[in-house]
C-alpha cells in the first residue's frame, strides 16, 4: 500500500492517476524517442485547486513533479529521469477556455489547452491568436509559456512571452497565484509572470494564463522564393521589412538539402520550381487592407528581388490549399529528418548580421572534424534562429554518429558563443543542455539563476535536473 498514490487518488480520483506501465509509457516517452525514464505515477488533475492539492502532497511527501503539457519538447524537459521517485503531472485535463474579451482583445486560458483550439477559439471569435508551430496540434499553451516557445510568427508578434499578460501557477507549496491580469500595463514590483514563463516548470506549474489576442488580417498571402546563398536571403529580408513593414509576418529559411529530404520521405509533397535552388524562403504578408493590397506589395516584392538579383525564381499561393501546400514543405522538414534516421539538433541564434559568418565559418570546421556531414540548415531567419541540424554522413551508423555528439556540439556551440549567441533560441534546457549551458554563462548569470531556484523551490521538488 502507498500511503502517498492513495492521497493523490483522494485528491482527484482514483481514475487520474495512472500506475500501469503500459498505459504510463506515452508520457515516459520523448517526443524524439531519445529516452524512456521511469515514473511512480502519472497524475492528471482537472483544476487548478486539484493541482495544488497535488503539489502539496509532493511536498510533504519529498517527491519531485515533472510538469508536462503535450510531451512536444526537444530537450528531455518534458519526461521524468529514470530513478522511478517522480511523478508526472500532465495538464491535459485542463483544456477550458475560460474567458474571451474581444474588447480587451484577451483571451483566458486553462494551461492544457491545446495550442490549435485556442487558434479556432480566436478565430471564432474574430480575433487572432498569432502563435504557430508546427506542433500546434498537440502542444499545449502551459508548454508554450514554460518554454517560451517561439515559432514562425515571432519577427511580427514575438515570442509567447510577449503573448501573455497574466498568469496562474501553483507554486512548490501548492499555493495558487492568481495572477490573471489582463492588462498592458502593472508596474506594481518584480514581474513574477515573466519568471514563471521560460521557467521549464522548475519553478512552479502554470495552470492558466490570460493571452492577447489582435485583429485578424483581412488577407494573408505565402509566396516561396529560390536564391543562391543565405547572403541573398538576407538581402532578401532587408528588402522585404523596407517593403511591407509590419505586414511581413513570417520569414523561414530552408536549404535545398532540407526540401530533398521532405521530399523523399514525403513524396507526395514536391517542390513547385523546376529546377533545384541552394536555398528558399518562405515568406507570409498578412495585410489588414486587402486581397488585393496584399497581392500588390508581395507582387511588387518579388519583382524587385528579381530585377535586383537578389532571387531567381519565386511562387505565390494562389489558394488557401496552395499556401497549406508551401507550410507543409517547411513544417515537414523536422519529421523528414526523423524519418532520415538519428539526428544532431541545434537551435541556435546569433546578431542577423552575422548569419552568413556564423554559417560560413561553422559549415566549414565541421566539414573538417567530421568528413560528409550532411548539414539540415533551416529555421526562422528573420529572428536570427537557425535549426542548424546535422544528420550522420552516408555510410556511417547513426549510433557511431550520436555517440560523438558531445564533439560535435562543442564545435558548434564554440562557434555560437563566439558570435555573441545564444545556443538555445527557443526549445529550452531541458536536461538535454543544461551542463553544456554553463560553459557559455558567466558565474554570475549562473549564481542568479540558482538563487531564484533556490528561494521559490528550496526542496527542489519542481522538474529537479531540468535547466539548472
Ligand atoms: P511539453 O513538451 O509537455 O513541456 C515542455 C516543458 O515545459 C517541460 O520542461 C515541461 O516540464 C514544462 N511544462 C509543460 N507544461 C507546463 C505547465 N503547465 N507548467 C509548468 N511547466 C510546464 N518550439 C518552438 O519554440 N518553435 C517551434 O517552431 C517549434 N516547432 C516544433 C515542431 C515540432 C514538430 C515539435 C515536435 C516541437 C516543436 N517545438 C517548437 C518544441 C516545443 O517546445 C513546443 O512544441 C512546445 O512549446 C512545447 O509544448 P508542450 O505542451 O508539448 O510542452
Ligand atoms: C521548427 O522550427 C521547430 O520547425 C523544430 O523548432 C526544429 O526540428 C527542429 O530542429
Ligand atoms: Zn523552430
Amino acid at each position: 500500500m502507498n500511503n502517498f498514490l492513495d492521497l493523490c487518488r483522494a485528491a482527484i480520483g482514483a481514475p487520474y492517476v495512472i500506475t500501469n506501465e503500459a498505459d504510463m509509457v506515452p508520457y515516459l516517452t520523448d517526443w524524439r524517442r531519445r529516452f524512456t525514464g521511469r515514473a511512480q505515477a502519472i497524475l492528471r488533475p482537472g483544476s487548478a485547486e486539484e493541482v495544488a492539492a497535488l503539489v502539496k502532497l509532493c511536498s510533504e511527501a519529498r517527491v519531485p513533479v515533472v510538469p508536462q503539457g503535450g510531451n512536444t519538447g526537444l530537450v528531455l524537459g518534458s519526461v521524468p529521469d529514470d530513478s522511478g521517485r517522480e511523478v508526472v503531472l500532465s495538464l491535459g485535463r485542463m483544456n477550458r477556455i475560460r474567458a474571451v474579451d474581444v474588447i480587451n482583445n484577451t483571451m483566458t486560458v486553462d494551461a492544457g489547452c491545446i495550442l490549435a483550439q485556442i487558434q479556432n477559439a480566436a478565430a471564432e471569435a474574430g480575433r487572432l491568436f498569432p502563435l504557430s508551430l508546427g506542433a500546434e496540434g498537440s502542444c499545449t499553451i502551459g508548454g508554450n509559456l514554460s518554454t517560451n516557445a517561439g515559432g514562425t510568427g515571432v519577427l511580427r508578434y514575438g515570442n509567447t512571452r510577449e503573448l501573455c499578460l497574466g498568469l496562474e501557477v501553483v507554486t512548490p507549496q501548492g499555493e495558487i497565484w492568481n495572477g490573471l491580469r489582463g492588462l498592458r500595463k502593472d508596474n506594481t514590483g518584480y514581474d513574477l509572470r515573466d519568471l514563471f514563463i521560460g521557467a521549464e516548470g522548475t519553478l512552479g506549474i502554470i495552470t492558466g494564463a490570460v493571452i492577447k489576442l489582435f485583429p485578424q488580417p483581412k488577407a494573408q498571402l505565402t509566396a516561396l522564393a529560390a536564391m543562391q546563398t543565405t547572403d541573398n536571403a538576407l538581402a532578401l529580408l532587408t528588402l522585404a521589412q523596407q517593403r511591407c513593414g509590419a505586414t511581413l509576418t513570417g520569414f523561414e529559411l530552408m536549404s535545398q538539402f532540407c526540401l530533398e529530404l521532405v521530399a523523399k520521405h514525403y513524396p507526395q509533397m514536391q517542390l513547385p520550381f523546376p529546377q533545384p535552388y541552394p536555398q528558399y524562403v518562405l515568406l507570409e504578408l498578412s495585410d489588414s487592407e486587402s486581397e488585393e493590397h496584399a497581392m500588390e506589395t508581395l507582387e511588387s516584392l518579388i519583382t524587385s528581388a528579381l530585377e535586383e538579383d537578389v532571387i531567381q525564381d519565386a511562387v505565390v499561393a494562389g489558394s488557401i490549399a496552395q499556401s497549406r501546400a508551401l507550410w507543409d514543405l517547411r513544417e515537414h522538414i523536422t519529421l523528414a529528418q526523423a524519418d532520415e534516421g538519428k539526428n544532431i539538433k541545434h537551435d541556435v541564434s546569433v546578431p542577423i548580421s552575422r548569419i552568413r559568418d556564423f554559417i560560413r565559418e561553422t559549415d566549414a570546421a565541421l566539414a573538417e572534424q567530421f568528413p560528409g556531414i550532411r548539414m539540415v540548415t533551416f529555421g526562422h531567419l528573420g529572428d536570427g534562429n537557425l535549426h542548424y541540424n546535422v544528420s550522420p554522413p552516408v555510410g556511417v551508423p547513426a549510433d557511431e554518429f550520436i555517440n560523438r555528439q558531445h564533439e560535435v556540439n562543442q564545435v558548434v556551440h564554440d562557434s555560437v558563443n563566439s558570435y555573441n549567441g545564444s545556443i538555445s533560441a527557443e526549445h529550452g534546457l531541458g536536461a538535454l543542455k543544461r551542463e553544456e549551458v554553463k560553459q557559455y554563462k558567466s558565474d554570475v548569470e549562473m549564481r542568479l539563476m540558482r538563487t531564484i531556484k533556490q528561494a521559490l523551490d528550496p526542496l527542489q521538488l519542481m522538474n529537479p535536473g531540468k535547466v539548472l
